[in-house]
């Protein structure tokens, strides 16, 4: 039976082109093979076969304008006919039915919670322990009938049940009209109770030991660098309130990477590193020479003063220092690794991402500026610790407050799992012994600043202070001396208490988790820095200081050890030693730890790329819609393809990249549960739980992070993946400058791409969106490699080099490409060999006018610029009898690096014959100054001026970008062919080559105002 496969509902076009045939007569083909690329002025897709069958004829071809139910090709199709079924959504019942019924069901857990023995109905009856305080309640009976209620239900019933009760009355409530909502915040106490905690099995004493080793070993490597050179810094005060969450990390949790296991990810909090460097020496992975050169980085065997991979490639694996990253970036490493297994990329071992983070860095944007996405994706593999330790560099975190609470809230409104571990087990007997729930109360009122004043002022003030608000509180301690209220620990430092909020956090499904423990700054560390406002800079301690923090952890040091400040490390043999190994060992390795094993991917053939290198004859494009072909022919190398991570913060429509949602969806972790509003249509909007695109929605914070995770994939999963983020080019590394080095500093590999670049491309956007500088920003990335392509030759050319350096050659560099939203046509490459080494060095002779042989001029154009270049050439050729040397200047950047590389090796090697730069190879042989102009300030090919050894003149777009036509904005500018005409008569008038007039002459015939101020002024 003969089939008929016509074109679908392509949107609002018609008319549209048909740029390729993918099939030919007799073939045979598979439902959803692409069929033909069509191509509208904005974006090309693939049209997919609704059919199987064998072509019997193909009725268009490559130029072909189709559109809506035009005939493609007949089909043979002897065995079915095959309609693309329509979707096959689930039937979905509301939220809200949805819920209930959850609700419903969950209560009917209860009756299996029933017969297992509760920990609850072990307790005493609990009804003896409600004495209600009158403080603000006017019926403290009718409270007491209330709790009792919930106590019997508890008791009887269990938790789950008690809360959908309280549950029911907050609606009921709502629904009867009082508007007050429920609370996201549960008293000022831990979250896990202490009957509910899981033990650990380890041996406290050994570990208690070996922590203190660390503390100490820690903080000596930073006194002995400060006392070598008081230059160097560090920080003594953040590891030592956060060593106790890292150790129980090591020894029970944190499980590395190795052949059998792909290994848990630590984001560990930036300055706390001195805490890692002192274990792995004790593991002996670092000597303690190596030590001796914390902060000294410059020669070989330095240890980072931060968590640098750059710096220590086979150490750390993520760069955390800047505050916010961290906790972002790990987010979407959470995220990514779930789009890995959920695309049958990656094994799902159950791996977990954990992050540390310091409770004044949750101050910045990044650090909750993602917390929503991490809980609506469901992320249970990811794992917040927040080390709340009340302050941050100059003072309190929230003297005024409390940050627990308000993370808490925070935290639990967006949907995560909170557990709080605020009290050590000192606490538990007094918890226990408060009959009228005014410990809480006080807990509950004391606010941060006054916390922070507890640690550093001693026992008898906490007495005064703290219990002394209540005659009661005062009884209940009566009993302790101010030594036993001084040791009254914070859950931050009480392994037990951090033992079983890890363990739970590890069971927690559905949801990613947050532990937020309080912790005291400086611990240890006494009155030279124990809570106080100056803890965090604190990297000098005198020997009074030193033999306290000895004394307090018992570190088995003479007195003249620790004037010496030495180190201590036990025989290998010891058991310390061998109990810390074998933790390490029974987790699988050791951590942080940085390895690859992942395979390169073969550079795609050239013949992918082939049509890009032929003119488009009379067809205009742009060059974003270039590289939205070249992906959808990428997206058909069996290399490449799968690997190919587009990443979009909610523009593929601007770049004409919405054909990719149907081709290859867009990844949602739960599938599409709804029908698409453009279902019909064939860039219908396509969300898969395999889904290949990363549609972020508005967040470029957020798309570089998905960046950075896919683009260091290579290491992180052993699987390279190719992640191409496409991005207004003005929200790149203005936006996120700081993602982006920090992408350098993770030697990420991935391509950015600058798309609707440029001052003068974008018409009608205006001032924050015209870029003129981000080929400045990304200059100042060392393994950045930025190119301002034109033509679509280059593009591909720069674009395959790029696959082929980072993902086959495994270089640790990352490519910025700008692309432009300009249509116009593509001359097909030149014939000369050296064109693409030129374009990948930087600039190649695009042209050479030569006809009068008199006075020569050197043009440079780039990007949006070169056309007007050449306009400018043919006129001063053809108006003014100037012949040029036209030279397409692909990358700045480029040539300037391999300038400044050339010169110092001249400079250094006197005796030798002098290299020549690539600029001085291209201008060697050639006369007349030079005339360069890009759609970027003139810093931008400045870059070179040094280096060319002629005279050199630029142009750009030096000032605030506005509003209007490209045609005005480029004369606005001084980058018209008009002004370059102009300026290089002058130029010319200038460097004596011929007389001025010429020049005159042009600024009247170019009707240019020479009273009009500099753009920058305007
Ligand atoms: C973006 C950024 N801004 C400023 C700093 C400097 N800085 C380093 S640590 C710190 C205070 C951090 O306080 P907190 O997060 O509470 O960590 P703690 O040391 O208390 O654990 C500051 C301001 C930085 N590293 N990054
Ligand atoms: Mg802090």
């Amino acid at each position: 039976m003969n089939q008929q496969l016509l074109v679908p509902d392509i949107g609002d076009f018609d008319e549209v082109e048909v740029i390729e045939v993918l099939v030919k007569v007799s073939d045979k083909i598979k439902k959803n093979d692409p069929i033909v690329t069509l191509e509208s002025d904005k974006s090309s897709v693939e049209v997919p076969s609704t059919f199987e069958g064998t072509v019997e004829s193909v009725n268009v071809k490559v130029g072909d304008k189709v559109s809506k139910g035009h005939l493609l090709v007949t089909l043979n199709n002897e065995t079915q006919t095959q309609e693309i079924p329509k979707k096959n959504i689930e039937e979905k019942l509301p939220t809200d039915t949805e819920n209930i019924i959850k609700e419903a069901e969950d209560t009917l857990v209860l009756k299996k919670e029933l017969k297992e023995p509760k920990i609850l109905s072990q307790k005493k009856n609990k009804n003896e322990k409600i004495e209600i305080v009158k403080n603000g309640d006017i019926d403290p009976i009718e409270t007491k009938e209330w709790l009792e209620s919930l106590s019997a239900v508890l008791e009887n019933d269990g938790k789950n049940r008690a809360q959908f009760l309280i549950k029911q009355l907050i609606e009921h409530s709502y629904k009867e009209g009082s508007d007050l909502v429920l609370s996201r915040n549960t008293p000022y106490i831990n979250t896990i109770s202490p009957e509910e905690e899981k033990k650990s099995s380890g041996d406290q004493n050994m570990e208690r030991k070996i922590r203190s080793l660390i503390r100490w070993n820690s903080a000596a490597m930073v006194v002995r660098a400060n006392k070598k050179n008081p230059e160097l810094g560090g920080h003594i005060g953040t590891f030592a309130s956060a060593a106790t969450l890292y150790d129980v990390g090591m020894n029970h949790f944190w499980r590395a990477k190795n052949n059998k296991f792909g290994g848990d990810l630590i984001y560990f909090q930036g300055h706390s590193a001195p805490g890692m460097y002192a274990r792995a020496y004790l593991e002996g992975r670092i000597t303690s020479k190596e030590l001796d050169n914390f902060r000294q980085e410059v020669k070989p065997g330095g240890l980072s003063s931060y968590p640098h991979p750059w710096l220590m490639p086979k150490f750390w694996q993520f760069p955390t220092v800047s505050m916010g990253l961290g906790p972002i970036m790990s987010i979407y490493q959470a995220r990514f690794t779930k789009y890995l297994i959920n695309r049958g990329l990656l094994k799902d071992e159950g791996r977990k991402i954990w992050c540390f983070l310091g409770d004044g860095e949750t101050d910045e944007p990044e650090s909750l500026g993602a917390i929503g996405l991490a809980a609506r994706e469901k992320l249970d593999n990811l794992i917040f610790v927040v080390n709340c330790n009340l302050q941050r560099l100059d003072g309190p975190v929230r003297g005024n407050g409390k940050i627990i609470q308000e993370l808490e809230g925070i935290f639990r409104g967006a949907g995560w799992n909170v557990i709080k571990v605020i009290w050590g087990s000192y606490w538990d007997t007094l918890l226990a012994k408060d009959k009228t729930g005014l410990l809480i109360k006080r807990m509950n009122e004391a606010v941060d600043g006054e916390y922070q004043a507890f640690k550093a002022k001693g026992g008898a003030f906490v007495r005064e202070k703290f219990f002394g608000k209540y005659p009661e509180l005062l009884n209940l301690v009566s009993q302790m001396t101010d030594k036993d209220i001084w040791r009254l620990n914070r859950g931050g430092h009480d392994p037990h208490k951090v033992y079983a909020a890890y363990h739970s956090a590890m069971q927690n499904t559905g949801t990613p988790t947050v532990i937020l423990a309080k912790t005291i700054k400086g611990y240890g560390m006494g009155k030279s820095g124990e809570s106080i406002n100056t803890t965090h800079q604190q990297k000098k301690l005198d020997e009074k200081d030193l033999l306290y923090y000895r004394d307090r952890f018992d570190v088995p040091l003479t007195n003249q050890q620790v004037k010496n400040i030495e180190y201590y490390k036990p025989p290998d043999n010891s058991p310390e030693i061998k109990y810390l190994k074998e933790c390490r060992l029974k987790l699988g390795g050791n951590l942080p730890e940085r390895s690859s094993f992942a395979k390169p991917i073969k550079t795609p053939s050239e013949d992918i790329f082939k049509a890009m290198k032929e003119s488009t004859g009379e067809k205009e494009m742009s060059t974003t819609m270039v590289l939205v072909r070249m992906l959808t022919s990428l997206l058909r190398d069996k290399n490449v393809a799968p690997r190919l991570v587009p990443i979009i913060p909610d523009e593929a429509r601007t770049f004409g990249m919405e054909g990719f949602f149907q081709k290859i969806g867009i990844y949602a972790h739960e599938g599409q549960k709804y029908e698409p509003v453009d279902s019909e249509q064939l860039s219908s909007y396509r969300e898969d739980i395999k889904g290949q695109v990363l549609e972020e929605g508005l967040t470029e914070a957020g798309a570089m992070s998905s960046w950075i995770a896919a683009g260091t994939s290579y290491t992180n999963h052993d699987i390279s993946m190719i992640p191409i983020y496409l991005f207004y080019s003005m929200f790149g590394f203005q936006r996120t400058g700081d993602f982006a080095w920090a992408a350098g500093d993770n030697q990420t590999r991935g391509f950015l791409i600058g798309a609707t670049a440029g001052r003068t491309t974008l018409a009608g956007e205006g001032l924050q969106h015209g870029d003129g500088h981000s080929h400045i920003l990304s200059s100042v990335i060392p393994n950045c490699k930025s190119y301002d392509p034109t033509f679509a030759y280059e593009l591909a050319t720069i674009f395959r080099e790029g696959l082929r350096r980072m993902h086959d050659k495994q270089e640790n560099i990352f490519y910025y490409i700008t692309t432009m939203n300009e249509n116009y046509t593509h001359p097909k490459i030149p014939k000369d060999k050296s064109v693409e080494k030129g374009i990948l060095k930087g600039m190649y002779l695009f042209k050479e006018y030569n006809k009068h042989k008199k006075t020569k001029i050197q043009l440079l154009g780039s990007g949006a610029i070169l056309r007007e270049m050449i306009k400018a050439a043919e006129i001063l050729q053809n108006e003014y009898h100037i012949d040029s040397n036209l030279w397409s200047v692909t990358s700045y950047n480029e040539l300037r690096k391999e300038a400044i590389e050339v010169e110092r090796y001249n400079l250094l090697n006197p005796d030798k014959r002098p290299k020549k730069t690539y600029i001085e190879e291209c201008f060697s042989s050639t006369e007349g100054p030079i005339v360069a102009a890009s759609d970027y300030i003139r810093l931008n090919s400045d870059q070179i001026r040094p280096f060319t050894n002629k005279s050199f003149y630029s142009f750009g777009t030096d000032g605030y970008g506005r509003s209007d036509t490209r045609k005005n904005l480029r004369n606005f500018f001084e980058v018209d062919k008009e002004h370059l005409v102009t300026y290089s008569l002058s130029v010319l008038a200038k460097e004596q080559l011929i007389p001025s007039k010429y020049a005159k002459e042009a600024i009247k015939k170019y009707k240019i105002n020479p009273e009009k101020p500099i753009p920058t002024k305007l």
